[in-house]
């Protein structure tokens, strides 16, 4: 960054115009950068944003492949939250799902991104949108803790931790 402030500077001196201006020039190109370079510091921690509020991840019987976890995530910052990617050392592929009804059937599709609305929260229930964690890599046991790296559309991702609650245990 500095380098590029040296070179806007040497630029500035090619200019016709008097050297008072080069040496406002510089100076301001310097504050904008500095400026900028804030800017970007900050905006990494605007989207270091969502706190797991609760959660589970349902544990299925021995063979199971698949499985959903459920959480209710908060947005404790002032921008919405655009989730579009998930994974888990505990399964080959995690995605976002949603159910729906359709002519009297229970189905569930796979959905491009969950949002977290500004100073609000999401709710991952059964029944209703959840994470699926397809291809398991591992027997999920009752107490078990699952990590999960949760990913936005910034590039910032976070780590949760749920805990395994089996099916006939779930809430
Ligand atoms: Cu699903």
């Amino acid at each position: 960054m500095w380098w590029d402030v040296t070179r806007l500077k040497v630029r500035w001196r090619l200019c016709p115009t008097s050297g008072d201006l080069d040496v406002m020039g510089a100076e301001m190109v310097k504050q904008f950068f500095m400026a900028a370079s804030l800017f970007l510091f900050a905006a990494q921690f605007v989207h270091a944003q969502i706190v797991l509020v609760e959660g589970y991840v349902r544990g299925m019987p021995p063979g199971q492949a698949v499985t959903a976890a459920f959480m209710t995530l908060r947005n404790t910052g002032e921008g919405e939250v655009v989730l579009t990617s998930a994974s888990s050392p505990v399964a080959d592929k995690l995605e976002f799902h949603q159910h729906s009804h359709e002519g009297g059937m229970m189905r569930m599709r796979r959905i491009d991104e969950l949002r977290v609305p500004a100073g609000g929260e999401l709710q991952l229930a059964p029944g209703h949108l959840h994470l699926m964690l397809i291809d398991l890599l591992q027997p999920l046991n009752e107490g078990d803790s699952v990590p999960i790296e949760l990913c936005s559309d910034s590039g910032t991702c976070q780590s949760i931790n749920l805990k395994v609650i089996s099916v006939l245990n779930e809430p």
